[in-house]
C-alpha cells in the first residue's frame, strides 16, 4: 500500500507497517490507539513512520525503526508513551500545535541511533507543560517560545538541547526542577545530560581520534524575557548559551530579562559565552542558592560576566560566583541587597564591579 490513512477511529495492535512510498501511517481527526506495533523501513524523504496531525490518539509500546523520521504528532492531546525509536535517519519525534486543539504529551519513550535522539519542538502557540525524559530539541531559529498570555512549564528532569536558538518569552515560563531531577537548558552537542542526542558519538575531549562533537559556550543564544513576561527557575542548570552572532548589537546572556523581574533558586548558570544572566530595566529579581560559574570567553571586546545589572535591582541570598571573568557588574542605576545566606566569590578575575556593588 502507499500508506494507511484514516479519519475516524483507529484500533491497531500487533501490526507491522513497512516499505511505504510515503508516510508509513497517516491519521487526521482520529481517536483511538496504536499499540504494540512495528513501523519500519518507511524511508521517503521528509516523511514519517507515523504522522498524526489532529484528533486524539494513544500511541504506546510501538517500535519505530529505520524510517526517514519516526513520529510527527500535532494538534491534539495525543498520548505518546513507551515507544522505541531505533535508527530512524531523521528525528525520532517531532511535535507542534497551531491552535488550541491540544498538544501531545510524552512519557517513557526511548531513542537511539536516530539522526536526532529526541523530541523536536515545532510551533507551539498554546500553553504547554514539558515532561518526560527524552530531550527536547530546538535548532537554528529565533522564535517566540512562549506567546503572550500563555504559560509554559517544565517538569522535573526535562532536558532542552538547543542549537543557535534565541527564544523570546512574552508569556510565563515556569521551570520546576528538583534537586534530584533538575531541568536542563544546554547545547545540542552536550552529551552529559540525556545522552548522545545529536547522534555523533559521546564527546571525548581526551581522545584525539574521536569524531564526536563537544559543546562550547555560545552554542545557543538566549532565553529572552520581555516586559510582558514572567519567569521562575527552580533547580535549573543553564549552560553553553549566550551566542552573540544572533543577538543584534551588544552582548548576550543565556538568560536576559528586560523590564521584568525573575525568580531564580537552587540553580546553576555556567559556561555561557558572554554573560550568564542579564537583568535590565527591571524591578527586584530574587536569586537564592544559585551559582554563576565559568563565564570566561566573552565576545569581541565584551567581557564575560556571571551577572550583569543595568538599571536593575537584585536580592542575592546564598549566591556564589566562581571562576568568572567578572562575577557581578552593575551600573550606577543598579543595586544589590544581600540576604542572610550571603554572597560567595571564588576564582573570579574581578568579584564585583564597582567593588562597592555587593554590600
Ligand atoms: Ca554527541
Amino acid at each position: 500500500m502507499t500508506r494507511g490513512y484514516a479519519s475516524g477511529t483507529a484500533d491497531i495492535q500487533n501490526s507491522t507497517f513497512e516499505y511505504s512510498g510515503t508516510d508509513g501511517l497517516y491519521f487526521t481527526d482520529t481517536a483511538g490507539t496504536i499499540q504494540s506495533s512495528t513501523i519500519r523501513h518507511n524511508t521517503v524523504s521528509n516523511m514519517y513512520g507515523l504522522k498524526v496531525i489532529s484528533g486524539n490518539l494513544t500511541v504506546s509500546g510501538n517500535t519505530f525503526q529505520s524510517n526517514k523520521n519516526g513520529l510527527l504528532a500535532a494538534n491534539g492531546p495525543h498520548t505518546i508513551s513507551e515507544n522505541q525509536f531505533l535508527g530512524n535517519s531523521g528525528s525520532a519525534i517531532s511535535f507542534s500545535n497551531t491552535g488550541n486543539a491540544g498538544t501531545p504529551t510524552f512519557s517513557n519513550n526511548s531513542a537511539s541511533g536516530n539522526g536526532v535522539n529526541g523530541i523536536e519542538i515545532g510551533d507551539l502557540v498554546d500553553s504547554y507543560t514539558f515532561s518526560g525524559s527524552l530531550p527536547y530539541v530546538k535548532q537554528n531559529v529565533n522564535t517566540t517560545l512562549v506567546p503572550s498570555g500563555k504559560t509554559f512549564s517544565a517538569d522535573p528532569g526535562v532536558i532542552f538541547k538547543l542549537d543557535g536558538v534565541l527564544w523570546n518569552i512574552a508569556g510565563t515560563l515556569n521551570v520546576n526542577g528538583t534537586s534530584e531531577n533538575p531541568v536542563i537548558f544546554t547545547s545540542f552537542k552536550d552529551d552529559t545530560y540525556g545522552g548522545d542526542t545529536n547522534s555523533d558519538g559521546t564527546c571525548d575531549p581526551g581522545n584525539a581520534s574521536s569524531t564526536a562533537s563537544c559543546p562550547a559556550p555560545g552554542d545557543w543564544n538566549s532565553l529572552f524575557f520581555n516586559a510582558t513576561s514572567h519567569g521562575t527557575f527552580s533547580n535549573a542548570i543553564i549552560r553553553y548559551g549566550a551566542r552573540c552572532s544572533l543577538c543584534g548589537t551588544g552582548p548576550s546572556a543565556a538568560i536576559k530579562a528586560d523590564g521584568v523581574a525573575l525568580s531564580i533558586s537552587n540553580s546553576t548558570i555556567e559556561k555561557n559565552k558572554n554573560h550568564g544572566l542579564w537583568l535590565l530595566n527591571s524591578a527586584t529579581s530574587t536569586i537564592t542558592h544559585t551559582t554563576f560559574r565559568d563565564h570566561l570567553l566573552g565576545f569581541g571586546a565584551a567581557e564575560s560576566l556571571g551577572l550583569l545589572l543595568n538599571s536593575a535591582r537584585a536580592i542575592l541570598d546564598n549566591v556564589s560566583f566562581i571562576n568568572n571573568f567578572k562575577g557581578i557588574v552593575g551600573d550606577s542605576n543598579s543595586s544589590v541587597e544581600v540576604g542572610s545566606g550571603g554572597v560567595n566569590f571564588s576564582g573570579n578575575t574581578t568579584d564585583d564591579s564597582p567593588a562597592t556593588l555587593v554590600p
